[in-house]
């Protein structure tokens, strides 16, 4: 059986450790991850969700953070601020650094991303195979209007201004020229079930969609499509997906994010929509909508759900 996963950073990291852990034998797992978040500071190329999910599936993740390494220092951190080196706000862990590093010397040579993430997984070892969702430089960018209309990067919108500045509009820049990684039409083209991670649909998993080519390979592949709802009982499972909701004007409920994806029938992509059992009542025209506990509290809750997703798409499972 082959399952790809698209999936954002901290809640897809979560959701990968269940799919891992529910695919036994067999079963081959594909995670195709945003790219929106990257962001080049201090000279780094730094990818946060591809690095979240390397570090959680490969045992490196501090947990409580949910990003960035545990055991985490901060000397290079600290050691910029005194130089007065800004963006003063950004996190760079030490460890994390080295991540970086590598990263960037492998790009400035020539590789692509999809090689790079290879590259950094042979230390890792996640247990899946993790594809960026483009090889292009893909970056969300936010629309402000507070003091006077700009565009700053997601990350500064979400680390300096804690997501409070009121976003207008979120713009994937260049997601029109970029073209999905090597593999990741492969992959959901021969995929048996594609499955929408619970992450933030605003910034993770919309600028997965809007690679040019990934949603059509989505809609035209034989694989039925179910999403994991980030919502539960109106609030975020966690991060600040509410935040993102309200810039776009979508409710942040179930429904409300069932309908974003839209049903595969009218344009959009989804077959089914598991919500939580505090959502049970929730309808998303045109898709098949179950329920069952979303919290993941640990990973046999996730296999649970992972398996919940499977019983809903119909796909058998052995
Ligand atoms: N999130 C923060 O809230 N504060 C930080 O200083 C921070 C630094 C950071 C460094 C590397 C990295 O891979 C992720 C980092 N994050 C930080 C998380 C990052 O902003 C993620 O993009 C979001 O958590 C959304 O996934």
């Amino acid at each position: 059986m082959r399952i790809v996963v698209l999936a954002g950073g901290i809640g897809g990291a979560r959701f990968l450790q269940g799919v891992r852990a529910f695919a036994g034998a067999g079963v081959e797992v594909t995670a195709v991850v945003n790219v929106g978040d990257d962001v080049t500071l201090h000279g780094l190329r730094i990818c946060p969700d591809l690095d979240s999910v390397m570090y959680t599936l490969g045992g490196g993740a501090d947990a409580k953070r949910g990003w960035g390494r545990a055991g985490e220092t901060w000397a290079v951190k600290q050691e910029l601020a005194a130089y007065g080196a800004e963006p003063a706000w950004f996190g760079l862990g030490d460890r994390d650094t080295a991540t970086h590093l590598v990263r960037t010397r492998m790009l400035d040579a020539g590789y692509p991303l999809s090689a790079v993430t290879e590259a950094l997984c042979a230390r890792w070892r996640p247990g899946v195979r993790l594809l960026p969702a483009t090889d292009e430089r893909l970056e969300t960018h936010v629309v402000v209007a507070d003091p006077e209309q700009r565009a700053i990067h997601f990350q500064e919108w979400w680390i300096r201004y804690h997501a409070e500045l009121p976003a207008q509009r979120f713009v994937f820049v260049g997601a029109q020229a970029a073209k999905p990684a090597p593999g990741v039409v492969d992959a959901i083209t021969n995929a048996d079930i594609v499955l929408l991670a619970p992450s933030n649909p605003v910034v993770s998993i919309a600028p997965i969609l809007a690679v040019a080519g990934l949603r059509e390979a989505l809609v035209a592949g034989p694989a039925p499509v179910v999403g994991v709802s980030p919502i539960i009982d109106g609030a975020p499972v966690r991060g600040m997906a509410d935040r993102c909701l309200a810039a776009i004007s979508v409710p942040c409920t179930a429904a409300g994010v069932g309908e974003l994806y839209g049903a595969r029938s009218a344009g959009g992509v989804l077959d089914g929509w598991l919500v939580d059992s505090a959502d049970a009542k929730t309808e998303v025209p045109g898709v098949a909508v179950r329920d069952t506990p979303l919290w993941m509290r640990d990973e046999s809750a996730t296999v649970s759900m992972v398996r919940a997703a499977l019983d809903l798409s119909g796909v058998r499972v052995d």
